[in-house]
């Protein structure tokens, strides 16, 4: 399958502005790949995929992640999370994606982890600011993504954090330990 067959599969695959999304996340992660030494074509690849099965019945999302050995405990947690890990799954399954660097892009581009790889990074704060997010901070978020990725994507997590506190919500622990992880990368960068 080439990138134009595999844009074209996926498409199909959501609502026509979650797909509008995708595209705008595509265009930023190559954008930030390019700024941030990272594989443009890779972070292009990851994009395309990142949400395939978020509009998949939420049953079937926590079916591949029950069937397939994925992690239980996501779900225990927002069901909002579930997409990331058995997008990964569907991406190498029905796509043939065998690059363990864009799967895990696609796994962690919702709660992120500790470390996080480049590409992970660029997948997960091209998530938060493509031009069509549209929610309060983002204009600051994009501003320090001009400088800093690790001090963007720290605003971004904060930020979801402290939105997941006030719904009164679980927060995942990958979710916490990306956070924290954050706090010390940018620390030690000054
Ligand atoms: O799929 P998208 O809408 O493009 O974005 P996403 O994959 O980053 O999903 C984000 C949603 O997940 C956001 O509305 C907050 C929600 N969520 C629920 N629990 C958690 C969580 N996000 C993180 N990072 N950690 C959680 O524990
Ligand atoms: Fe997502
Ligand atoms: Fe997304």
């Amino acid at each position: 399958m080439n990138r134009k067959q595999l844009i074209d599969a996926v498409k199909v695959q959501m609502p026509a502005a979650r797909w509008e999304h995708t595209l705008g996340v595509m265009e930023t992660a190559v954008l930030l790949a390019r700024s941030y030494h990272g594989d443009a074509d890779k972070a292009h690849l990851a994009a395309v995929l990142h949400d395939v099965c978020k509009y998949w019945p939420v049953k079937d999302q926590g079916n591949i992640i029950r069937d397939h050995g994925l992690p239980a405990d996501l779900l225990e947690y927002d069901k909002e999370l579930w997409h990331a890990h058995a997008g990964a799954f569907i991406a190498q399954r029905d796509y043939g994606v065998n690059d363990e660097e864009v799967l895990d892009a696609i796994r962690y581009h919702t709660t992120g982890r500790k470390p996080m790889t480049q590409l992970e990074k660029i997948v997960c704060l091209a998530d938060y600011i493509e031009p069509g997010r549209d929610f309060p901070g983002v204009h600051k978020i994009r501003e320090i993504a001009e400088y800093s990725i690790e001090k963007a994507l720290l605003m971004a997590f904060d930020g979801t954090i402290i939105f997941l506190l006030e719904k009164g919500k679980k927060v995942y622990p990958l979710t916490i330990e990306a956070r924290n992880g954050l706090v010390d990368e940018v620390k030690s960068v000054g």
